[in-house]
């Protein structure tokens, strides 16, 4: 027996039973009315399926003639691992170690771009490209690894989300410009400064390229030593993101914006609807919004394009041939290519 549907909470899980296994399966079957099965082939049956004297499942049995049964259970892990105790079961289809990567994004994939990707990177295996790599003579490997190599950057950027940490002063619209992002009023935001606590972040997709928003604790007046803990629960979680400093264009950059200047990927001046404060020449600024005011996806767009043209990638999709899906792939294509230099 094999399942045919890959691991995972379904709402079905069929598992294919070859010819040779129809017998032992069919003992394990009754039907609905709790008499013996009896095998109709050509059509789907419902049935009873009873492992160790336990009705476990209500299932369909499909009689694929020669090619043997196949079972549809109702998805819970629960049925699947009784099964797989009943029976030996070889491994699920993507358990294929050099598919995984792609038919694993096949099953997360957030957006269409992400499905597309899958899509290209399963029709045009990383792993089978890499093995005709490594057959090439190392002085034929450099353009081809070369070209793979950026495809992989984008990829990769576009296969896992990056952390993005929005930062800044307290009151400055963090929290504001975290919810229009995500559409909805996930984080609590108001006048009171240090209103958000510890950090929320949340999955989203922008401009095609996936991210992990975070939304952090202000920089100001800390008070309790739990708010204290929240502010460096925050400052930590800059450590390898992407972070936006969020400025409150109304109040101009403060102590706290010139400390965190040099750290910010993106300086994002927000509350444009009021009248603005001076704002020094020097004090970069790569973006101005309004979250109060601005329509969510324009926002998202404009945002989603900032974050592309800080990173350099390309518009969203397939990135045109096999690439390193994960650090794994894209350390052995490394090492492919060292060898090869
Ligand atoms: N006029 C105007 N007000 C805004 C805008 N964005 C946010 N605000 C207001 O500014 C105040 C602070 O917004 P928050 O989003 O809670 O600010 P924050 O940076 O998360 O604050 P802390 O969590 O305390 O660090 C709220 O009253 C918001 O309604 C804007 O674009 N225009
Ligand atoms: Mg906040």
């Amino acid at each position: 027996m094999r399942p045919a549907t890959p691991p995972g909470v379904a709402g079905v899980s069929v598992f294919e039973v070859p010819a040779a296994e129809r017998g032992a399966a069919h003992a394990c079957l009754r039907t609905p009315a709790g008499r013996p099965f009896v095998p109709a082939a050509g059509r789907p049956q419902l049935a009873l399926l009873v492992l160790g004297g336990d009705v476990v499942d209500e299932v369909l049995v499909v009689d694929r003639g020669g090619a043997g049964l196949e079972l549809h259970t109702h998805g819970a892990p629960a049925v699947a691992a009784a099964l797989r105790r009943a029976f030996p079961c070889s491994a699920a289809p993507d358990d294929a170690p050099a598919a995984a990567p792609a038919a694993a994004l096949l099953r997360r994939a957030l957006s269409a771009e992400q499905l597309d990707l899958a899509l290209e990177q399963l029709a045009a295996p990383f792993p089978d490209f890499l093995q005709e790599l490594a057959a090439a003579a190392p002085a034929a490997r450099a353009a081809p690894g070369a070209a793979a190599l950026g495809r992989s950057a984008v990829a990769m950027a576009l296969a896992a989300p990056a952390r993005v940490v929005l930062a800044g002063a307290q009151n400055a619209g963090k929290s504001s410009l975290f919810n229009r992002l995500l559409y909805r009023e996930r984080a609590l935001t108001g006048a009171l400064p240090g209103l958000t606590r510890d950090p929320v972040a949340e999955l989203t997709v922008l401009a095609g390229y996936p991210y992990e928003l975070v939304d952090t604790a202000g920089e100001g007046p800390a008070g309790l030593p739990a708010a204290a803990a929240a502010i460096a629960a925050g400052r930590e979680l800059r450590d390898g993101a992407f972070v936006v400093l969020v400025v409150d264009r109304a109040r101009g950059p403060g102590d706290a914006d010139r400390r965190l200047l040099a750290r910010a990927d993106l300086v994002v001046a927000n509350k444009t609807d009021l009248p603005g404060a001076p704002w020094p020449a020097w004090f970069r600024c790569d973006l101005q919004v309004a979250c109060a005011t601005m329509d969510g996806a324009a926002l998202r767009a404009r945002f989603g394009a900032a974050l592309r043209r800080l990173r350099g990638l390309p518009a969203a999709g397939p990135v045109g041939g096999p690439a390193a899906l994960d650090r794994e792939q894209l350390a052995a294509l490394a090492a492919l290519l060292d060898r090869g230099g």
